[in-house]
């Protein structure tokens, strides 16, 4: 082809292009308007901007259900090999944005609003975040299913529809207070119920032993209590793919038969109490992140939601007439840490009981069938039950659970012969003191793979929290390093940014990031490094203003924004991060002329309601902030906002604002982490300890763009060992000694110094996560962090070297992995249906 057909080639191809999309684009005019009119039922001049919302989330909807169609008529047709994601949390977010970016159809949508006089941003604000999850754990199940679908993988997300999320956080004279949160309010567009699959969960009762009609000794439980679960499904559309996988969310609901024995006994409001006690299964999320409660009806949500999931799958088999002795070929079940790990003693209930299989086919295809990821290296998150709790709610499983243990501890006993303190410590059975039933050995057991989220976390594992597991079975563990979607935390979140590096890269980046490699090379030109700077100014300026119009304090776009969002924990050490502050304070108050690059210091996190420790800590931070922001001595230098709920919404907003990235927990105790990964792709540096997945992040952009500091990992060992007396520290360092008596003589709580005692007690006496320990090498990493900020342009090269090699954290990799080393499983690309074909 001669270069100027190829050139009219060229153009007849645009021409089509620019066609097609003004056709899109009237014809998503048409459907919002149709939406409002007949869905809201509106018109123009009476509609809220709530009801635009909902009538763009409608004609989005709409452009979904045929891939959604497709994409199950694909795998129901190929009988295709599924992951079933089990996970007690989905922090999926705002769906709207994130289904126009995936259609591709951002930009036309964006058009079609403004030229009705609205904003499309200000309509994806009026969505209410489903914030079924605490943190990292949930967030991390929500970029899964994202990669899963852009990776075309089939898959399904299996979880619980609560009805209140994560509670909403306000201030109230700097103290936490929590509201419910009431996302269903205005309705769900989203999700579409399916009350044709419901399916019926046994709680309580006892069992019995009866001989069938071959003269077999089987088990019958027999329940005391039934509860319906519902499904509830969402599309979950993949990046410019027709693959449309489910979320399905599971709500529990009285069956209508149960109530009558009692209302026709007269008892209505007996009646009325049980469908209130029934539908109490999936009201609210616990909101513990890394802390165990050992509540009754954690574990009653556990086993509702993981039995609804296990007979759905069977169900699916049944209609793909697959036999059940191939539920491990057709079925990869991944256990989101242990809270479904109750479903290895249902699958072998359901196997065994109800399917009639021998107890080995059984827990063979139990065993193939299963893995598990741990999520904490923290002792108290381990879950357990107590065997009286156990009984009470599930007396089967806890006899399976002893046949599991017999069998299992029968081989460990011919492995380690007489080695009573290892065969003790293996047990599902905790026998020390009162008895509990250990989840993550349950999990062990019945898994065929073992993993941990980043490469210090299972090397922990393996030696110390899993370590009789892997002495065992060493072959089932591995480590799949934790990744986030790009999609979400950069396309979407930092739209300025995503048009820079498409305008240097092209797109391919969206879905392959290691191809922002690729701006490596641009770092010695001035006008990239600029622009980049640009759009990093921009980000910081509207984050500015937000915080302004939210908390009533000006914030400076060019001073350095130093961040830390995540759960308030004390592990975490959000209180370092005000030492430091406060130290910063100290200099300025015995030199108010100092010099002093001005920073800006922005905290977000939830504390769990009954952690009083960690609520102190946001205490701590917002009184810090009354007095420093307002001191006229700081003369504006020093800024502290503490940005009230924080969530998959307001992450959005911040981390494409972030100049620096606090990830700065005790060594050896933070799994992974997955919010210093948002942050890297978007270009912030980060300040942080060798743990978890920093560890990781130094390794890709080198040490020499990354701020270390802190213990390592064997020196904290080392020093508990030796006997850790945090008082040494305090004496030996006297920038240390001035932050901690300013704090505990009241000076930050109106002369109480009653207030931070508790807080201050602990650091002194026990300091069980080495702050004192780490704080001079913290401030003077800090002190080096605001010497390279002075040099703009060596920070901007910086920032660009992080983001260009943020490509190893793409969710699209982690995904990949646990695919191919997992779960053996393939993608299965789907071929659109046509109208005529869905109707046929
Ligand atoms: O899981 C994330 C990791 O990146 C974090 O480092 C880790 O802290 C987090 C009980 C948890 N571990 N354990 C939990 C959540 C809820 C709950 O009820 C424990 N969350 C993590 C993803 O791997």
């Amino acid at each position: 082809m001669d270069s100027s057909s190829a050139g009219q080639e060229d153009d007849r191809e645009r021409r089509g292009i620019s066609e097609r999309a003004s056709l899109d684009k009237r014809a998503l005019r048409r459907s919002f308007l149709d939406n409002l009119l007949y869905v809201q039922g509106k018109f123009p001049r009476l509609a809220t901007k709530n009801d635009y919302y909902l009538a763009l989330a409608h004609t989005v909807r709409d452009r979904l259900m045929q891939r959604w169609i497709s994409t199950a008529a694909a795998y129901t047709t190929q009988c295709s090999r599924t992951v079933c994601y089990l996970s007690a949390e989905f922090l999926m977010g705002p769906h709207l944005g994130n289904n126009l970016i995936n259609l591709g159809i951002y930009d036309v949508a964006a058009e079609v609003v403004g030229e009705l006089g609205l904003d499309l941003e200000d309509l994806l604000y009026q969505e209410e975040e489903p914030g079924l999850g605490n943190g990292g754990l949930g967030r991390l199940a929500a970029c899964f299913i994202d990669s899963l679908a852009t990776l075309e993988v089939p898959a399904l997300g299996y979880g619980i529809r609560y009805e209140y999320g994560i509670f909403h956080q306000t201030l109230s004279d700097g103290w936490q207070v929590e509201k419910t949160d009431k996302w269903l309010r205005f309705g769900n567009p989203w999700e579409l119920a399916r009350p044709e699959w419901a399916v019926e969960i046994k709680f309580g009762g006892h069992t019995e032993q009866y001989t069938d009609e071959h003269q077999r000794l089987r088990v019958r439980w027999v329940a005391a209590r039934i509860v319906n679960g519902v499904p509830y499904d969402t599309p979950i559309l993949g990046y410019h793919v027709n693959t449309a996988n489910t979320l399905r969310l599971w709500k529990a609901e009285a069956p209508e038969s149960f109530d009558f024995g009692q209302f026709n006994r007269g008892d209505y409001a007996g009646a009325v109490t049980q469908k209130i006690v029934s539908e109490n299964l999936s009201k609210v999320l616990y909101p513990n992140d890394e802390q165990e409660a050992g509540k009754e009806l954690r574990l009653q949500q556990q086993f509702f939601f993981v039995s609804c999931s296990l007979q759905d799958m069977l169900r699916i088999l049944q209609i793909q007439r697959i036999p059940v002795e191939k539920f491990h070929e057709k079925f990869a079940v991944q256990l989101n840490d242990t809270h479904p790990s109750i479903g290895v003693a249902e699958l072998m209930r359901l196997l065994v009981d109800e399917q009639l299989l021998a107890w080995d086919t059984a827990w063979d295809i139990t065993c193939k069938s299963f893995g598990y990821t741990n999520h904490t290296l923290m002792p108290e998150a381990l879950e357990r039950w107590s065997l009286p709790l156990f009984q009470r709610v599930l007396p089967r499983h806890l006899e399976i659970i002893y046949e599991i243990n017999a069998r299992f501890l029968d081989q460990v006993r011919i492995r380690f012969f007489g080695d009573e303190a290892r065969i003790a410590r293996l047990s599902l059975i905790e026998e020390q003191g009162p008895r509990y039933v250990r989840m993550a050995n349950l999990a062990c057991v019945g898994s065929h793979a073992i993993n941990g989220v980043a490469d210090l976390h299972t090397e922990l594992l393996k030696q110390d929290v899993l370590k009789d597991f892997y002495e065992l079975c060493p072959e089932k563990f591995s480590n799949k390093t934790n990744g986030v979607t790009p999609r979400r935390w950069i396309v979407l979140a930092n739209p300025r940014l995503t048009s820079l590096i498409t305008e240097t890269l092209g797109d391919g980046w969206i879905r392959d990031l290691d191809l922002l490699r690729g701006l490596e090379s641009h770092i010695d030109d001035a006008a990239f490094v600029q622009r980049w700077q640009a759009v990093k100014r921009a980000n910081k300026a509207d984050l500015a203003t937000h915080i302004e119009r939210r908390l009533q304090i000006s914030i400076d776009p060019d001073s350095l924004f130093d961040v830390q969002v995540k759960r308030i924990h004390e592990y975490k050490r959000q209180h370092l991060a005000a030492l430091h502050i406060v130290a910063l304070y100290c200099r300025i108050k015995a030199n108010p002329n100092i010099e002093m690059v001005p920073r800006t210091f922005i905290f977000g996190g939830k504390a769990a309601p009954g952690y009083h420790m960690a609520k102190l800590m946001i205490k701590l931070i917002t009184a810090i902030g009354d007095v420093v922001n307002f001191d006229p001595d700081v003369r504006g230098r020093l800024k502290v906002a503490f940005l009230p709920n924080f969530s998959v919404t307001n992450g959005q907003r911040i981390y494409p604002a972030a100049d620096l990235s606090e990830q700065i927990s005790t060594a050896g105790k933070e799994a992974s982490g997955t919010g210093n990964m948002k942050f890297q792709m978007n270009g912030a540096l980060t300040i942080g300890t060798m743990d978890g997945a920093n560890i990781e992040i130094m390794e890709e952009v080198g040490k020499e763009n990354f701020f270390q500091f802190g213990l390592l990992t064997p020196e904290v060992y080392a020093w508990q060992a030796r006997g850790y007396r945090p008082q040494e520290c305090y004496e030996r360092s006297p920038a240390l000694r001035e932050v901690i008596d300013l704090i505990g003589s009241g000076y930050f709580a109106r002369g109480d110094s009653s207030v931070f005692k508790p807080l201050i007690d602990v650091l002194l006496r026990y300091d069980p996560y080495f702050l004192l320990a780490d704080f001079d090498s913290y401030v003077a990493c800090q002190d080096e962090v605001s010497a390279v900020y002075k040099d703009k342009h060596r920070w901007a090269r910086m920032a660009i070297l992080n983001s260009a090699r943020s490509g190893k954290f793409s969710s699209d990799r982690t995904i990949r992995q646990y695919c191919s080393e997992i779960w053996n499983v393939d993608k299965v690309p789907v071929r659109l249906l046509s109208q005529e074909d869905v109707e046929a």
